[in-house]
């Protein structure tokens, strides 16, 4: 294969826009041109890196995608990583994946620089970077292409790495799915450290010629002026973003709502995804906006898996159907295979989009897969007339906030680290705005006293702010069962 997929579709695009914002536009030919002068500087007269890991720190946008090709086309593997995290949060990623080097924009090198001096790693300014473009290697679609961390049932998050070969699958499925076309244009304001952002927006939208317009955050007044203007044609988000969207149009005065309600109005297809769609939320904006969205399933071994119809019913409260290419079973905890409707069982999934391991971890990533390598998703669900139903999760150490996915465990470690916390156990509770909120139950040492704030201070050092309890309760003990383990369903009760 001389070129990946999306460099050679790249090529055809030439001087159509990929990038655009307030102050100017990038080019597909752009993005080809300064992603081969970034790969030289990687690879350093290299003929290839050969699945080296590189870590990629940079806000959405074109410098982002320069250096995610630029990488690739060095036969790195990319490893993106949180703006937002912590410098314990940055180490154990770069640690755990073996990172060589970190490509950074200019404000977050000099945030990382410290940390990469210290664990003498390689750090390169994108926005500095300026060699000429030299011999590139061949790669084949089974190298390895990124590894994305998420947080699960063990105490760190895992690297789940696919090759070039799962992303060029989880893409196409997507664009015939949902028939994106170089016509589209789509706002970018998720975190491009998880798929969402990466794949179903980024790479779908530069996969087809599309044009992106770039947000370094959910900038919510910006993005409003840009539907207004009918700037987009696509828009995706979690459903934290829709609660608040609903919110802000319903505090604004009648004559600013109808423009902003009129614009959505205009869009081809907006989605929701990453967490559950309260069906409340769903009928309530399509009563405001007319727009009906379309939600959908995914996890981040999978890309996306189940979705409800472009065209057909988008039913509330459910995911739709598997997507092309995908295959979807439920099994029931005794492990039978569920041929009938109404029968909730686990989420099962194969395909060419599900991932190939879990970095370094042979015995997480067998447990992972049945004999007929079919991924064990840990989501309940349930067929019912033609549409699957999300149910709920079969480990209570999951956490939905915003749409990140958050491990229970980890944030207990982090807190018992606290010098006055004996014993703590975290769960998510039912939240209108988060879908969860992460929330701490802590038994105190001695006569310690410890509030919220105070709390949530200690942690901005150890845990992106996402991850800080929103809710605590102090506790003379925890409830436990028999065995000792805390059980966390009567926790809930606790708050
Ligand atoms: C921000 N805050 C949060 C969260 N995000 N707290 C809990 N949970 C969160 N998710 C904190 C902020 O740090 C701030 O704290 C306070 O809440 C209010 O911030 P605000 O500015 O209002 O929020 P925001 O910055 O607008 O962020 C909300 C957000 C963001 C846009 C919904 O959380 C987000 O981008 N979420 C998307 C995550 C995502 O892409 N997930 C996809 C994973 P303080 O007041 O203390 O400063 S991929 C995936 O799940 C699979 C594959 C799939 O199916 O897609
Ligand atoms: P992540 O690990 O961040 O990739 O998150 C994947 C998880 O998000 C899935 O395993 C589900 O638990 C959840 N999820 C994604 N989309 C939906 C949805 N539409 N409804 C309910 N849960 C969802």
């Amino acid at each position: 294969m001389p070129d990946l997929p999306l460099i050679a579709r790249a090529k055809q695009y030439g001087s159509a826009v990929a990038f655009r914002t307030p102050v100017g536009t990038t080019t597909y030919q752009d993005l080809l041109t300064r992603s081969a002068s970034l790969a030289s500087t990687l690879l350093a007269g290299q003929p290839d890196l050969k699945e080296a890991r590189v870590a990629l720190l940079a806000p959405a946008g074109a410098s982002y995608v320069a250096a995610q090709w630029g990488l690739w086309r060095a036969g790195a593997v990319k490893v993106p990583i949180c703006l937002t995290a912590t410098e314990p949060e940055w180490e154990y990623s770069l640690t755990d994946s073996g990172a060589s080097a970190v490509m950074a924009d200019s404000a977050s090198a000099l945030k990382i620089g410290p940390l990469c001096l210290r664990l003498g790693i390689r750090l390169i300014d994108i926005d500095a970077a300026n060699d000429s473009a030299g011999p590139l290697p061949e790669l084949t679609p089974d190298r390895r292409a990124m590894i994305l961390y998420t947080s699960g049932t063990t105490s760190k998050p895992k690297g789940v790495v696919t090759t070039h070969a799962h992303i060029s699958a989880q893409i196409e499925s997507l664009i015939q799915a949902w028939e994106w076309t170089k016509e589209d244009r789509i706002p970018l304001f998720l975190p491009m450290h998880h798929i969402h952002g990466i794949i179903n927006v980024t790479c779908c939208a530069l996969w087809v010629g599309a044009t992106i317009e770039p947000f370094t955050k959910f900038d919510q007044p910006a993005i409003l002026e840009r539907v207004k203007a009918d700037a987009y044609t696509l828009f995706m988000a979690v459903p934290t973003i829709y609660v608040k969207l609903i919110q802000a149009l319903e505090s604004s005065d009648a004559a600013e709502r109808a423009k902003v309600v009129a614009g959505f109005a205009r869009l081809r297809l907006m989605v929701s995804g990453s967490a559950a769609l309260p069906a409340s939320v769903h009928l309530h904006w399509t009563a405001l906006t007319g727009q009906k969205l379309l939600e959908r399933y995914g996890m981040t071994e999978i890309g996306m898996a189940i979705s409800n119809p472009l065209r057909g019913e988008r039913r509330p409260g459910a995911v739709g159907q598997a997507l092309p290419g995908v295959e979807i079973r439920l099994k029931t905890e005794a492990g039978e295979i569920i041929t009938s409707e109404n029968i909730p069982g686990e989420i099962q999934v194969r395909g060419s989009n599900v991932f190939e391991e879990y970095w370094g971890k042979p015995t997480a990533t067998a447990e992972s897969f049945d004999a007929e390598g079919w991924y064990r998703t840990g989501d309940m669900a349930v067929f019912e007339t033609g549409y699957y139903r999300i149910m709920g999760r079969l480990s209570v150490d999951i956490i939905k906030s915003g749409g990140y996915k958050l491990s229970a465990l980890e944030i207990e470690a982090a807190l018992l680290e606290h010098p006055d916390i004996a014993e703590c156990a975290v769960i998510g509770l039912p939240d209108d705005t988060w879908g969860e909120a992460v929330s701490a139950a802590i038994v105190v040492k001695g006569e310690a006293k410890l509030e919220l704030p105070t709390l949530r201070d200690w942690c901005k050092s150890r845990l992106s702010v996402y991850k800080i309890p929103q809710r605590l309760s102090v506790v003379k003990e925890l409830p436990r069962n028999a065995m000792g383990k805390v059980t966390k369903p009567a926790l809930k009760n606790m708050f």
